[in-house]
């Protein structure tokens, strides 16, 4: 790359987010840099590269939809896509837009600081170099972040280890291998029952079963993804006013109203189409545990039909609120449990003591093994900020301001680093929707503030802590009024050993959205521009 060191925004990855935000900043005429930790673009789809890695909303949804040729000139394959697909599709975008003569690649961020004076940022990266900025993006993603656990003995071990978020691009031979898996997140399950497939034996390592539905993934016909791209512009429309900005054909019905019979009718009905729209089968399951249950109950139902072994069925069998962690969605997971070359370890049983040479040693019992695959997750929603040494105004830290938890204006920004913006950073809904256009109306309402910035002469635009405080509150407000926060998941920081537990993402598009742009139409209510 040329060695220019000024320019009008700093985007810091170049996932979905990042590369949006590059097209989008650049069309206003702004100067925009991009800098990736990784050698390729993609994010999420650049790093996790493990066996059964796939999306869980459909790919027709889960895809841009800011330029009309490009979503009709696309077309996927599958239901839900391939990683390799899901990458493939990233890197035509950064063609196709012309986007990586501003996008550098294997650079670091380590820190970004504001000059009071200047009114502009100063990024440095992790071979020392130092750039400035009057904005800066934080495309950094929620799940960038790999959480390798601190188990006693980790780097002890003598065979090979590897994250689930941070996948070797050659593969990996699993073959005639006893392989461990560590984790039943979304990516243990995902990739279990391929790795059984190949690997000599498998110990899944267990340490609270999840709830899984399947995915009945399949080749998209050519009717289907002709009919609709015919409405795709009215189609993506409609998915705006849903609350997880997807199509899961949502019951109005609250499960407690409805009769037994036509309630499991409804479950059998969304669990035979597949997909997390099982999640949508009545109104009130994320909000009274009573309705929840009935879900649990049905899901237990299928496991005790799927796995043979009923000791084994148990173990698999979650306690909690189905979706309160992210619900899974797989291909014959709970079945490879019945294959002869994989065991179950429940930690709960037979907690993990020590990580040897040899293999793990659970509840005094040594399991030999060749590999350890960790799909331990990441440090969500604030990890890979975190990571980065970021002071604003009178050289006040991110990581003290959010020591307590993360607290923003709207995701988007936080009060006393001014023109720092965030996609799908805490506080939005992020998570709890379809990424993609979560990500899309976050770069939009960005490049708006900064037109707005442009056209008003303005320089800096920040947060009021007022408006971030209610803001914070809100977020709290509607959590709790929901399931969510009761069970110990990544969306409240469970699942990093220290982290404040705050549910992080904000529960309520298409609210959400009509905010955000009532605050802009209001001339950045809650934000003092200068
Ligand atoms: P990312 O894709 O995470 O990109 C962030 C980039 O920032 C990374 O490339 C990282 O290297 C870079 N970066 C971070 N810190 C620095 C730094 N300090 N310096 C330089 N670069 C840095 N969401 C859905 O809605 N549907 C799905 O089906 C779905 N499937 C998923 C499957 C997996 C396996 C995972 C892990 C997540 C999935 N998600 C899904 C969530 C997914 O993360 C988002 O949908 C989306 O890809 C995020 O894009 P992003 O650009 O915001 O972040
Ligand atoms: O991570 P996770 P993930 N000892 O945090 C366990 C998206 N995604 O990578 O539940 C032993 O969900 C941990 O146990 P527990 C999706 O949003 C989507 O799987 O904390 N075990 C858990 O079982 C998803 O939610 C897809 O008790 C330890 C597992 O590791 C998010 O990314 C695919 C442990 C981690 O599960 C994260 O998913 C993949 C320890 N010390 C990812 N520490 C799709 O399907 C953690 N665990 C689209």
């Amino acid at each position: 790359m040329d060695s220019k060191r000024i320019f009008d925004a700093i985007v810091v990855g170049a996932g979905f987010g990042g590369l949006y935000t590059l097209h989008k900043l650049r069309s206003l005429g702004l100067e925009v840099r991009v800098f990736e930790a990784g050698d390729g673009v993609g994010g999420t789809w650049f790093w996790n590269r493990y066996p059964g890695a796939r999306c869980d909303i459909e790919s027709m949804e889960y895809s841009y939809q800011f330029d009309e040729a490009l979503q009709q000139e696309w077309t996927w394959s599958e239901k839900y896509a391939t990683q390799p697909e899901i990458l493939r599709y990233i890197n035509h975008v950064a063609d196709r837009f012309d986007l990586r003569r501003d996008i550098q690649l294997e650079t670091r961020v380590t820190s970004a600081h504001f000059d009071d004076e200047q009114k502009k940022w100063q990024v440095t990266t992790e071979d020392g170099a130092s750039y400035i900025a009057r904005h800066v993006v934080m495309a950094t993603g929620c799940l960038s972040s790999a959480n390798l656990p601190e188990i006693e003995g980790r780097e002890s071990f003598g065979g090979a280890t590897y994250h689930t978020g941070l996948w070797p691009k050659d593969g990996v031979d699993f073959q005639g291998k006893r392989v461990a898996v560590i984790g039943t997140g979304s990516s243990g399950i995902q990739s279990i029952p391929l790795i059984a497939q190949e690997a000599d034996h498998l110990t899944v390592f267990q340490r609270t079963p999840n709830f899984s539905v399947p995915a009945h993934n399949r080749p998209l016909t050519e009717t289907e993804v002709s009919e609709r791209k015919s409405v795709y512009k009215e189609f993506r429309k409609a998915m705006r006013d849903t609350a997880f900005h997807a199509n899961f054909r949502y019951n109005e019905a609250n499960a407690l109203d409805t009769p037994p019979e036509l309630r499991e009718q409804e479950y059998e009905a969304r669990w035979a189409a597949g997909g997390l729209p099982f999640m949508a089968s009545f109104a009130d399951l994320m909000f009274d545990a009573q309705a929840n249950a009935t879900a649990a109950r049905f899901v237990h139902g299928k496991i005790d039909d799927i796995v043979e072994d009923p000791n084994i069925a148990d173990k698999l069998k979650p306690n909690g609120v189905v979706g309160c962690k992210r619900l899974c969605v797989d291909t014959n997971y709970y079945a490879t449990f019945n294959r002869p070359n994989v065991s179950l370890v429940s930690i709960d049983e037979q907690p993990i003591d020590r990580i040897e040479p040899a293999g793990i040693v659970a509840g005094g019992e040594l399991h030999a093994v060749d590999i350890i695959v960790f799909a331990t997750g990441f440090d969500a929603m604030t990890g890979a900020m975190s990571r980065i040494d970021i002071r604003g105004t009178e050289g006040k830290s991110l990581s003290e301001a959010w020591s307590e938890g993360p607290k923003t204006y709207l995701g988007l920004c936080v009060s006393g680093f001014p023109n720092l913006f965030m996609i799908t950073g805490p506080g939005s809904p992020s998570v709890l929707t379809n990424m993609l256009p979560s990500i899309e109306h976050h770069v939009e309402w960005i490049a708006d503030c900064v037109r707005w910035m442009k056209q008003s002469g303005k320089h800096t635009v920040n947060a009021t802590l007022a408006a971030q405080n209610a803001w914070v509150e809100h977020v709290n407000e509607i959590g709790d009024l929901s399931l969510y926060p009761r069970c110990n998941s990544w969306y409240l920081g469970a699942n990093v050993p220290g982290k404040p537990r705050v549910f992080m993402p904000y529960l309520g598009f298409p609210a959400y959205a009509e905010k955000c742009e009532a605050v802009a139409k209001g001339g950045y209510e809650g934000f003092e521009a200068a």
